[in-house]
């Protein structure tokens, strides 16, 4: 046990006995909880109290402002940028009610943002001009099992032609050859030419690779008469002569259990300083749970997710050009489950922890590892304990990123299992066997932690719930700081408001950290009220920011190039101890891959400092950063932003 976390045990426990001793005397359970509730607004609220634990408050919009925020990133402007989209409410969805706010913590307002598409459950990065890019989210709801009417499910459009694609058009009927039963199609679909084959020896001809089309059908009319029970291959009505010849479907087994959510393609790019949507080119692929992260030449890789039919996208990821603003097919594929926490390494490869959010079949791209784009190498690290407890945990690259260390929070099993893991998890890539070993562990199992890292190299570890979604009013109201340094964990004051799914935190420019977001499924304990979704947001003041001074940080350049150095004004120059870069976090569903603190090269002067950034592009990605100055008691200065061009 540390001093500060003995000392800390000892307070709580004199704490715990002023109660018992003040309210002896008193009788009745209530007096005695009214008494406890007092006294302990009474100790979070003292000041030594939150020079220790920090301390939590609850930010409640006016009425009209509030949303289902499911997303959160904040911009160079100090701004932080809320994104609800439909919010997960079916109501909304089917209301076209799409919502954003752009809130001010510094001033406290807040503001709409017209949205132009439900961008709920999409993806997002921070790119290197300021934007945020934005791609993919919800097309359609998902329809559980007794609520689907109409039999259906995927139908594979095949071409056999190698002269020419063909489109068929929204309503397209397929009537099976064996089944006779005809479905009908709700989007068009381009199916692409057949590919000639040859033989690579002789150069003969083989026969034609068809173009395949992924279209989503269902029966014309409701009704169980109209499942089907096996794979069949459907005619499909209108085409003649060589289209008719050459153009087919196949389909599975044709039914009426639940429908997924739908994925879109549109993509947009979020302007700070104009506070608006720019659309884009749309994805090749619909998305709705992908994962966007900025590669080594800085153009980003859109990963996995739901497509528009609701399957997991098949291993078709894209990478997005930020200068040409389009999109192209990666050479190869390889398969994720939605939101996969995948974040670029200082070599250029990517890391992949394994965790991920919510979608996607729990033998397909589960094990956590190193891959390289280029070659579609994926190297598995062994090590990780409760390793079928990794969806909804979440992923920090323990600061500073230099040391690439990374830890795994918590967790749990596929789909809506009760199952959660306590463990954390860490690896240090710059190992020459990398593997997972564990670190010190939360008290329960913890689905969906929040975690942000902190100025003076900790971590912020938050909430979560210990079932799928809150069940069984499992929320957890303990957070904790941990320090990479020294790999300890010490509990500190607790949040106020419970977050499980659906929900983030962002460390803010003046060292507070945000927290949004929670959808419990149900309201209460025994699970038969329907949850509602948390609108209020809360913020985390750390115990650093009760210390008598911080220090300053002014003036000095706007840009730094990797390898430059700048110098900057601050009264306490000779007490600053570390400089960092942070990148701003853009949060959703316990997935944030662009977080990251950076050491800086630091000299102090008489009245100021210089900073020099490290060279390496992959470490240093292009874009705007918090620089942070923190003094030899741990205190971080505000931030001042700086862009990495
Ligand atoms: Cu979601």
């Amino acid at each position: 046990m540390t001093n500060r976390a003995g000392r800390r045990r000892a307070r709580r426990l004199a704490i715990g006995s002023a109660v018992v001793l003040a309210l002896a005397g008193m009788n009745g359970p209530w007096l005695y909880r009214f008494g406890t509730e007092q006294y302990h607004q009474y100790a979070i609220n003292r000041p030594e109290y939150k020079a220790e634990n920090g301390h939590w408050e609850i930010v409640d919009f006016p009425e009209e402002y509030r949303q289902n925020t499911i997303h959160a990133a904040l911009l160079r402007t100090g701004k932080v940028l809320l994104i609800a989209g439909s919010g997960n409410n079916q109501d909304n969805f089917d209301a076209k009610r799409f919502d954003t706010r752009i809130w001010d913590p510094v001033k406290g307002t807040v503001k709409k943002v017209p949205t132009p598409k439900d961008l709920f459950c999409t993806g997002h990065t921070q790119l290197a001009n300021g934007n945020l890019l934005i791609a993919g989210g919800t097309k359609r709801y998902e329809k559980l099992k007794g609520d689907v009417t109409k039999a259906g499910g995927l139908m594979i459009v095949h071409n056999e032609n190698p002269d020419r694609p063909i489109t068929l058009p929204a309503g397209t009927k397929f009537t099976g050859k064996e089944n006779g039963k005809t479905f009908v199609s709700k989007d068009p679909v381009l199916v692409p030419r057949a590919e000639k084959k040859f033989d690579p020896a002789t150069g003969k001809f083989l026969g034609n690779d068809p173009g395949l089309g992924r279209i989503y059908v269902e029966a014309a009319k409701s009704g169980a008469k109209y499942e089907t029970g096996t794979e069949d291959n459907y005619r499909i009505q209108g085409l003649t002569g060589v289209d008719a010849r050459n153009t087919y479907g196949i389909a599975q087994k044709l039914a009426l259990d639940k429908k997924d959510f739908q994925g879109i393609r549109d993509a947009f790019e979020f302007d700070p300083v104009a506070e608006k949507y720019i659309k884009v080119d749309p994805m090749k692929e619909a998305r709705w749970y992908p994962t966007l992260t900025t590669l080594s030449d800085g153009r980003i890789l859109s990963l996995s997710g739901l497509d528009e039919i609701g399957q997991l996208v098949p291993g078709k990821n894209e990478v997005y050009d930020p200068d040409t603003k389009r999109w192209t097919y990666t050479k190869e594929v390889r398969q994720f489950p939605t939101y996969p926490a995948i974040s670029l390494m200082q070599n250029g490869e990517l890391f992949y922890s394994g965790a991920n959010a919510g979608y996607g079949p729990d033998d397909v791209g589960r094990d956590p590892g190193i891959w390289d784009l280029d070659t579609n190498r994926f190297t598995k690290i062994p090590g990780m304990s409760d390793k079928d407890r990794l969806e909804t945990a979440a992923t920090v690259l323990l600061p500073p990123a230099q040391d690439e260390k990374y830890m795994v929070i918590g967790g749990g099993g596929v789909g809506e299992s009760r199952k959660s893991s306590a463990k954390t998890r860490l690896v240090d890539l710059l190992a020459d066997d990398p593997r997972f070993v564990d670190g010190p562990s939360l008290d329960k199992g913890t689905r969906y932690p929040q975690a942000s890292i902190l100025p003076d190299d900790t971590v912020l570890i938050s909430g979560g719930s210990e079932d799928y979604r809150g069940r069984g009013d499992s929320n957890i109201l303990e957070a904790r700081i941990y320090d990479a340094k020294t790999d300890r964990m010490s509990r500190v004051a607790d949040p106020l408001v419970g977050r499980n799914y659906h929900s983030g935190s962002i460390l803010l420019p003046d060292g507070r950290v945000m927290f949004f977001g929670s959808d419990s499924l149900y309201a209460d304990k025994a699970n038969t009220k329907p949850g509602k979704f948390e609108q209020r947001i809360e913020i985390y003041t750390p115990p650093y920011l009760y210390r008598d001074a911080r220090p300053s940080l002014s003036g000095g350049p706007k840009t730094i190039e990797r390898g430059g150095s700048a110098t900057f004004a601050t009264q306490h120059a000779s007490s600053v101890e570390s400089a960092r870069l942070i990148r701003p976090s853009a949060s959703t569903h316990v997935t944030d891959v662009d977080q990251k603190s950076i050491a800086l090269a630091l000299k102090t002067t008489k009245d100021g400092i210089t900073v020099t950034v490290p060279k390496n592009r992959n470490l240093v990605q292009s874009g705007w950063y918090m620089l942070f100055v923190t003094d030899d008691q741990g205190t971080p200065s505000e931030a001042q932003w700086v862009k990495v061009p």
